[in-house]
């Protein structure tokens, strides 16, 4: 008998920004129709990993910095699913940082969403790789993911959202969503998610963000226009927020589940692997192990 696990309320702090997410990544999967046993929550290790347990999906909370290969896995072994990883900034881009970039390159077709912060919420407001210098004693000036995405030439969709401007957020989620499920490619999302206990950012980024979109000219299909519109506007001391980038249609490489198995219904997780329809290739396989 399959029993069905009901979601959890949110243990979240109160007014978190993780909400938003979760009601943008909600929103998207309504408006796309995606039955929820077609869809795959992969969470990280942090406050926002906890996000699966609060929604009707299948999910899979990964080790620390580790969520991309298992949402990668999980696409790889079905095709049909639509597979959504969610983690924080502290998960993605310190400890999980070689996945992140490795995962852009690779181009599966699964949503990444971040949920950024500026520190490690669930270890109590330590410095993470986008803390601003300063923040907890941080000296380093902090990494910025969409201009690491940027320049990775696989990198098909990247996008960056606030919480605090749910209509734009759940609107780059959706479009992200739709993106891999017509087997496009990666599609990231970073997504401004104020810790309110220990780094309650929501006036600060409210008064800064710039949507990219509203600059003249703007082009998302231009890969280096979006580069130097990016650095532009964070030398300007403002966020660059908004969909940032998307390979067009005619400049598509296929995604790395589309290269492997065109058959989208062909996934090792749905094969028959039966003994009465697979003897003859176990034996083969045997006697060529003699
Ligand atoms: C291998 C490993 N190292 C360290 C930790 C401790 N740890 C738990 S959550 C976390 C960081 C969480 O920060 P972030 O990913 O930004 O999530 P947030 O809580 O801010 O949403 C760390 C370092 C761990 N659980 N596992
Ligand atoms: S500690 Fe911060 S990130 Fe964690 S639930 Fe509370 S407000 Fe959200
Ligand atoms: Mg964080």
């Amino acid at each position: 008998m399959v029993e069905h696990v009901k979601p959890i309320q949110p243990t979240w702090c109160p007014g978190c920004g993780d909400f938003g997410v979760m009601a943008a990544v909600k929103k998207g999967v309504l408006e796309l129709k995606i039955p929820s046993e077609n869809l795959v929550l992969v969470g990280g290790i942090g406050c926002s990993g906890g996000i699966h347990n609060f929604m009707d999906a299948y999910g899979f909370h990964a080790l620390h910095g580790r969520l991309l290969p298992t949402a990668v896995g999980v696409k790889l072994a079905n095709p049909k699913l639509t597979v959504v990883a969610l983690g924080g900034d502290g998960d993605g881009y310190a400890i999980g940082m070689g996945h992140f970039v490795h995962t852009l390159k690779k181009n599966a077709s699964i949503v990444y969403v971040v949920m950024n912060n500026e520190t490690y919420g669930l270890t109590k407001g330590q410095a993470s790789p986008t803390s601003l210098v300063g923040f907890e004693g941080n000296l380093e000036p902090p990494v910025d993911a969409v201009l690491t995405a940027l320049s990775i030439p696989a990198a098909s969709f990247i996008a960056r959202g606030f919480s605090g401007t749910p209509k734009e957020a759940t609107a780059l989620v959706t479009e992200a969503l739709r993106f891999t499920q017509e087997r496009k490619g990666f599609a990231f999302v970073e997504i401004l998610s104020p810790c309110v206990t220990y780094n309650d950012t929501y006036d600060l980024w409210r008064e800064r963000i710039e949507d990219v979109g509203k600059r003249p000219g703007y082009d998302p299909a231009d890969r280096g226009k979006a580069f130097s519109t990016v650095l532009d506007v964070m030398n300007s001391g403002r966020i660059p927020v908004g969909a940032i980038y998307r390979t067009p249609d005619s400049q598509l490489r296929p995604s790395l589940d589309k290269a492997l198995m065109p058959d989208v219904a062909a996934g090792p997780a749905v094969a028959d692997i039966s003994l009465a329809k697979n003897a003859a290739r176990y034996e083969k396989m045997l006697a060529a192990l003699e």
